[in-house]
């Protein structure tokens, strides 16, 4: 029988194999796909944070751990997202211009997929008129931006400048991320802010409606 702690534990050490072997196990236990990442990947991420934070390991560490989940993310995406039906909404996601942490954008992409939403990703280090222009090309209803950096939030601010100067009013902002705060979301005029992806679909559908 596989834990939760097992592979937490496979994907803070970086062991892909182990990591994927044990997300299949869980799965197979009969285990939901979004309790696999809730409960199994990101509490390993979080501790190899926590490392990162103390000066226990570095960057490759980090980077070995990334793959890891995300590898076992790409057994889960299928299973997350809800193929087949036409997407009522739909969303552009980024994370924004400077920063390259994408594992929790990724995260809320799948999750709204799964909500049966439209989802144009525009990746990392996605600059504001990027953004606009996926909006306008897309016809969205959503935007979405995820940051990781303290150093990266002013370019929320931005952005949401950049979608509100051409014009997009009535276009809804989510942001969220580590560093960011509801009260950063208010400062800045976002829509809404989430701190997690589950949450973030609740918010999103909500958000999505009073379009
Ligand atoms: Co970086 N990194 N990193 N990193 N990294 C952090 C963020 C850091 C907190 C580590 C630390 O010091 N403890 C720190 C930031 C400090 C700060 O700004 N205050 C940091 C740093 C400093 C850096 C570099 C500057 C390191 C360096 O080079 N010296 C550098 C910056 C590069 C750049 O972006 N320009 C860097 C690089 C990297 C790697 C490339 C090695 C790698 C990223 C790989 C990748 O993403 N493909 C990496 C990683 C892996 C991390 C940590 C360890 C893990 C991040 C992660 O993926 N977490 C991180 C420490 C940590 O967070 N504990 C750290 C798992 C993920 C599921 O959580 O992304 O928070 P998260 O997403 C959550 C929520 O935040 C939320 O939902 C998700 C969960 O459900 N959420 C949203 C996220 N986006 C959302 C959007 C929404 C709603 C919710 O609506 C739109």
């Amino acid at each position: 029988m596989s834990t939760f702690v097992e592979l937490s534990r496979a994907v803070e050490g970086g062991k892909r194999n182990d990591a994927k072997l044990l997300t299949q196990a869980l799965l197979e236990q009969g285990i939901k796909p979004l309790e696999v990442v809730e409960q199994g990947l990101v509490p390993g991420m979080s501790a190899i944070g926590e490392k990162f934070k103390n000066n226990e390991v570095f960057v490759p560490e980090m980077l070995i751990a990334a793959r890891a989940m995300k590898e076992c993310m790409a057994i889960l995406e299928p299973l997350l997202a809800d193929a087949g039906i036409k997407p009522k909404y739909t969303a552009v996601i980024g994370t924004v211009q400077g920063d390259l942490h994408d594992i929790g954008k990724n995260l809320v992409a799948m999750m709204l997929k799964g909500a049966n939403f439209g989802i144009v990703d525009l990746g990392t280090n996605v600059a504001p008129e990027k953004f606009v222009a996926a909006v306008q090309e897309h016809g969205a209803q959503l935007v979405c931006l995820s940051a990781l950096l303290t150093t990266t939030m002013p370019a929320m601010r931005t952005t949401v400048q950049a979608v509100r100067d051409a014009g997009l009013a009535s276009v809804k902002i989510l942001v969220g991320g580590a560093p960011v705060t509801q009260d950063f979301c208010n400062e800045i005029g976002a829509d809404g802010y989430s701190q997690d992806a589950a949450s973030a679909v609740n918010l999103a559908l909500r958000l999505a409606e009073t379009y």
